[in-house]
């Protein structure tokens, strides 16, 4: 007798629905649940490996400790323990802690209630993360912008018509900073409403081609594109912010003058978007009718991240798009950061070496393996990684390996090892997927409605395994007890979550949410400023002092851009996720999908064909890899997926190591990154590609 039960996927921010049937502790088949509130039966193929990263017989059941004769595995209370006191003797020596919190930690809702207590405990003043490969520039524009730095403008898809994605690849990614399952369709049905997409990314994506129109623009130039864009509204006499006007501040004029001093020729050329095109796309979001520009990864790991996404907000702002049905609209989630969280901090210390301000709490990740490397006061001397996997994730990756390979104590909390843990001295690894329970906590305040939505666990967690939030938990109290102070007594998740639920404006419980299996409706987005702000005098703040400084350099950037012949650009592709999803042989079954794809120009160029093997390299790196020469990319672009690179010695992940590909960030430079936001700069990336001839031995 099989049971079906209704799940949520966690993988990545769509949060889809999922019907899941098992047999005892066996899944006989995952498919999506039609009823779901938000996901309307939609999933993608990562959910049904759900049950192959459970069941994945290379996961760590048990804390592993690392000894002259390889792993050891030893029991919790002795793992704790152990590292409580290796930790307090680095806090009481010459060195620092620090943590990095990857990205499968904010799907995780039970971990958030914990992480306050563990990082109170551990000391660190700052926090090295995903965030700073990825989203820092949305969050800092935002907490400038509108005073708090949870005010996601959210794209109403579902009443839009028009829609302008540059740097963003949904139809992989399922849509970021953005909770959008089933996006293919929304998209589709925006189109059938007489709507239009236009993509402006260097590669013919997924998305791209579903989209009306498509144009390629050069890497890391996106500035240019939006300047462009507001320059051509001003042009078309365009700019009409409507029921806006009333809260912008003195601003919005500084922020014309700055803007109109820019050509809008030289911007095109930088570009490469034509200044037809620029026009044509402002007058479609300038028309009046409901549109929205949305910019993601693409624009926002740049050197000019935060800048890019300022302008966006311009941009949404300049149509009267913003805070209107069918444009961008802020959530109202069940559980409101933007009420029960601080606006966020910026530039209260920075980091010891480059003197990088603290962001929102965090450091620039791409400064990590200096801070490790460099003696000195203030040189790390413990990490505990908390679900990530810098090695792969982070701007030159071998210099991550060093540095990691260094510490006096590594802790990594992971179900692999991976190219990071494996350096570990502890390796302490959660639970199966199904063992866990879900609440989209930090992920509701992004979605296309407002929803909410509690799944429990599936299955009991082993008697001597633990959940992640119980590994924090563990670890808070242990070093603690090192350093000779008290804990607080841990607050369950579920009671954190029931008290915030109970708290919300939307009346809700957890009991309630448990009884709605499928979710809780909670309406579409609304209007809500300008009551929503958070900025103190109730305005947006249009011109923010940074961003008006670092468009200064932009235009000096603009005056002296060389620009390189090969620069390289990442992808992603939906049968895969970051670096941990390819030990699912369901998923990575198929073509091999880390190709160097470029364009036949260039193939001709370098006498390159499909299949060949190419070293790609530069000052940082280099590695080899096969060609796909495809019209999909723009001239002088090559692509390579992140998230590869499993030959590392060390690692065990058996699956992904028989096509381990190679790591882009054995490429990218740690020495770039956005100076506003601290954002690492992913894209964009100087490098040469040789064709490599196979010497044929006998
Ligand atoms: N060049 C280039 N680099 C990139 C990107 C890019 O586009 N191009 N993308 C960037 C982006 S957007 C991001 S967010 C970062 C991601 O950076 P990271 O978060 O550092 O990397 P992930 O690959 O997501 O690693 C997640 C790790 O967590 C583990 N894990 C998975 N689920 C769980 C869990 O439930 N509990 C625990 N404890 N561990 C778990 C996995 O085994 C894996 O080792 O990478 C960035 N790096
Ligand atoms: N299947 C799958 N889904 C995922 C992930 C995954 O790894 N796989 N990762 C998850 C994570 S952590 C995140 S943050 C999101 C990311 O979600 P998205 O931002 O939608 O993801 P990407 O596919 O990286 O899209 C970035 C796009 O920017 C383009 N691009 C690169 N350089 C430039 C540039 O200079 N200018 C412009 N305009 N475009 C550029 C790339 O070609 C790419 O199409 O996806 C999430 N979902
Ligand atoms: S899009 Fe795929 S991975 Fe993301 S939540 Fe939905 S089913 Fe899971
Ligand atoms: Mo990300």
């Amino acid at each position: 007798m099989t049971t079906i039960h209704a799940k949520t996927c966690h993988i990545c921010e769509a949060n889809c629905g999922i019907l899941v049937e098992m047999d005892e502790r066996r899944v006989v088949s995952i498919k999506g649940n039609p009823d779901h509130v938000l996901s309307e039966g939609y999933i993608c193929p990562k959910a049904t490996a759900i049950p192959d990263i459970q069941d994945d017989p290379d996961r760590l059941r048990k804390p592993q400790k690392k000894t002259k004769n390889g792993w050891q595995e030893i029991d919790w209370d002795t793992a704790f323990s152990e590292i409580g006191q290796r930790f307090a003797d680095v806090v009481f020596g010459p060195k620092v802690p620090a943590l990095y919190l990857g990205n499968p930690g904010t799907h995780d809702y039970s971990k958030t209630t914990q992480v306050r207590n563990f990082i109170k405990a551990t000391g660190v003043e700052g926090i090295y993360s995903a965030s700073t490969l990825d989203q820092l520039p949305h969050m800092i524009t935002q907490k400038w912008v509108y005073g708090h730095n949870a005010m996601f403008p959210v794209a109403d898809i579902d009443r839009s018509q028009y829609m302008l994605i540059v740097g963003g690849n949904p139809l992989a990614s399922n849509g970021s900073l953005w909770t959008v399952p089933n996006v293919r369709n929304r998209i589709k049905r925006m189109q059938e409403r007489g709507g239009k997409l236009v993509v402006v990314d260097p590669r013919k994506t997924e998305t791209a081609k579903i989209a009306d129109q498509h144009h390629f623009i050069r890497p890391g130039s996106d500035t240019a594109f939006f300047l462009g864009l507001l320059i051509s509204l001003k042009n078309a006499d365009l700019v009409s912010p409507k029921h806006l006007s009333g809260m912008l501040d003195d601003g919005w004029a500084e922020a014309w003058n700055a803007i109109e001093k820019f050509d809008i020729e030289t911007l095109s050329n930088h570009c490469g978007v034509s200044i037809e095109s620029m026009h044509e796309i402002a007058l479609e979001i300038g028309s009046g009718k409901p549109a929205i520009v949305y910019g993601r990864m693409g624009v926002s790991v740049q050197t000019f991240g935060t800048v890019n996404q300022w302008l966006i907000q311009l941009l949404n702002i300049a149509t009267g798009n913003l805070d209107r049905e069918g444009g961008v609209l802020f959530g109202k989630p069940a559980i409101d950061p933007v009420a029960n969280a601080g606006t966020g901090s910026y530039g209260r210390y920075s980091t010891r070496l480059k003197n990088s301000p603290e962001v929102l709490g965090e450091l620039p990740t791409v400064e990590l393996a200096d801070e490790i490397l460099t003696e000195g006061e203030g040189q790390i001397g413990a990490l505990i990684t908390v679900a990530g996997n810098p090695v792969i994730s982070a701007p030159a990756g071998q210099q991550i390996d060093t540095a990691l390979e260094s510490l006096d104590l590594l802790v990594s909390i992971d179900m692999y090892v991976t190219e990071t843990s494996r350096h570990a001295d502890y390796i302490l690894p959660p639970c199966g997927p199904l063992e866990n329970d879900h609440y989209p906590l930090l992920l509701a305040p992004m979605a296309v409605r407002n929803f909410a939505a509690y799944s429990p666990a599936l299955l009991e967690r082993a008697e001597d395994e633990r959940k992640d939030w119980e590994i924090i938990a563990g670890l808070t109290a242990a070093i603690n007890h090192a350093m000779g102070k008290d804990t607080p007594e841990p607050v369950h998740p579920q009671v954190a979550l029931d008290a915030m639920l109970k708290a919300s404006s939307y009346d809700l419980s957890l009991k309630q949410l448990k009884e709605s299996p499928n979710g809780i409706d909670l309406g579409p987005l609304f209007p809500q400023l300008p009551e929503r702000l958070c900025t103190p005098d109730k305005k947006i703040h249009c011109a923010p002092e940074e961003c008006m400084k670092d468009l200064e350099r932009f235009a000096t950037d603009l005056a002296n851009t060389q620009i390189p012949e090969i620069t390289l650009i990442g992808r992603r592709h939906v049968r895969s996720n970051n670096s941990w999803l390819h030990n699912s042989r369901r998923l990575v079954k198929g073509p091999d999908r880390c190709t160097l794809m470029l364009h036949p120009d260039d193939a001709k160029n370098y006498n390159i064909q499909s299949d060949d093997m190419v070293r790609v390299s530069n000052h940082i790196g280099q590695v080899e890899i096969v060609a796909e020469v495809t019209d999909d990319v723009m001239k002088g672009v090559v692509s390579i997926p992140h998230g590869y690179g499993h030959a590392r010695k060390g690692t065990k992940l058996s699956i992904a190591a028989e096509r381990p590909g190679v790591s882009i960030n054995d490429l990218t430079d740690p020495a770039e990154k956005d100076p506003l936001s601290g954002n690492a700069v992913l894209n964009g990336i100087p490098v040469q590609i040789s064709k490599l001839e196979i010497v044929e031995t006998a």
